[in-house]
């Protein structure tokens, strides 16, 4: 057990007249909305890499967060100490699921297999852990952005030796994933675009990235990983142009390489809003194209052109992308995780709970309201009968 948060009790349900701050006024997981639970609807996660991993950093200025694991010490004890500290916090904010990146969970070592080892000795403990708590594992994904390696892109890297070793980092975190009975694999290249085209070829790239692709698909069937692999859109940031533009840019890749029905897509807000398109778009792109897979629940800034992954606070902001989810059957495999992060100034621990709970209450206050929708049937009346002519002669 960890003592990181031990001044701090499980979130309960309170409802909305409570005047705590360390309750859920909308969230009740059992509550059955649209026949299931809370729970059951909105599967949320909590991301190992923003929440316990992120120290505070922004480009002009270095760490503000004091958390015991980031200090001074051998990485792995400190690894340890984090895993404690993570299970406590999801035990205790009670999302039924958390998402990891293998660099977050274990620090990287000299050579790679000192730094597969590292992996798989935190991957035991946490397969503990997850036995103890009933923790679930709603996806794993590789970091292929973070070391200098792979500061020319991983598989669309000019270097073979680089789309090799990314080839043996994801397949080890495939690994993992699957051990840990993962709903879910995600990939978020990072850099898998180009900076100038005066010195990007950019046929072997795109060649490179699809043959990167068909090697996942192969070893999932391979294993025999039940979960979904999923691919992650991203306009931007870190790298100018990037392959995985957006849904529409991702499945054109996927269509090409006839992996469609294989990779489905992680679509997330402040993404969505970072490549021009508002987070409804992506959502009803996917479902038109079923390719919805699991949604990345953050939010952007807008007087901020970066992805500032804040806590959603908006219902309003998320309601015609639940909408569209919802009328759809909602997310099966998939589910809510929280890529978001505090600000560098909220420094306590309790500063991590107030920001979950306002985003889990943010999501069950919009589900309340598309209950209504949905129920009330306006919005698709509306619809069917702009097209009502279709279902007509000339249209059948
Ligand atoms: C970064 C991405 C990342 C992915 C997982 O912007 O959102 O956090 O979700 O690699
Ligand atoms: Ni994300
Ligand atoms: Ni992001």
């Amino acid at each position: 057990m960890s003592d990181y948060f031990q001044n701090i009790p499980e979130i309960k349900y309170e409802g909305r007249e409570s005047d705590s701050s360390l309750c859920f006024k909308y969230y009740n997981e059992d509550q059955i909305v649209l026949g299931k639970t809370m729970k059951e609807h909105l599967r949320f996660a909590t991301c190992y890499w923003h929440t316990f991993t992120w120290p505070g950093l922004d480009p002009f200025g270095g760490p503000t967060l004091e958390r015991p694991w980031m200090g001074l010490g051998d990485p792995l004890i400190m690894a340890e100490t984090k895993l404690n500290a993570a299970f406590d916090f999801f035990s205790k904010i009670k999302t039924p699921y958390f998402c990891f990146h293998d660099r977050d969970v274990a620090p990287e070592g000299t050579n790679y297999i000192e730094t597969k080892k590292n992996l798989d000795h935190i991957i035991k403990l946490m397969e503990q852990k997850m036995k103890e708590t009933g923790v679930q594992l709603l996806w794993g994904t590789a970091n292929s952005f973070s070391h200098k390696r792979y500061m020319s892109g991983a598989s669309t890297n000019p270097d073979p030796e680089v789309f090799a070793y990314i080839a043996a980092q994801v397949k080890d975190c495939m690994d993992a994933t699957q051990d840990l009975g993962g709903q879910n694999y995600v990939l978020w290249g990072g850099r898998e675009g180009y900076e100038t085209i005066l010195n990007t070829n950019m046929k072997k790239e795109l060649d490179n990235l699809a043959r990167f692709l068909e090697l996942v698909v192969n070893y999932k069937h391979k294993i025999g990983f039940k979960g979904q692999i999923l691919l992650e859109p991203k306009p931007h940031e870190p790298t100018k142009h990037q392959y995985d533009f957006d849904s529409a840019s991702c499945l054109a890749l996927l269509r090409k390489i006839g992996l469609d029905k294989e990779i489905k897509l992680n679509i997330e807000v402040n993404h969505a809003t970072l490549s021009g398109h508002n987070f409804e778009h992506e959502i009803s792109y996917a479902i038109a194209n079923n390719a919805l897979g699991s949604i990345d629940i953050n939010r952007g800034d807008t007087l901020l052109g970066w992805d500032t992954d804040q806590f959603p606070n908006n219902p309003a902001d998320l309601i015609m992308a639940f909408y569209f989810i919802f009328s759809n059957g909602g997310l099966e495999k998939g589910g809510f995780n929280f890529d978001a992060k505090i600000r560098r100034q909220s420094i306590n621990p309790e500063d991590l709970f107030y920001a979950h709970i306002g985003g889990m209450d943010t999501c069950a206050k919009t589900l309340l309201a598309v209950e209504k929708l949905i129920n009330d049937n306006v919005i698709q009346q509306y619809i069917t009968n702009r097209y009502k002519k279709w279902d007509e002669e000339l249209g059948k």
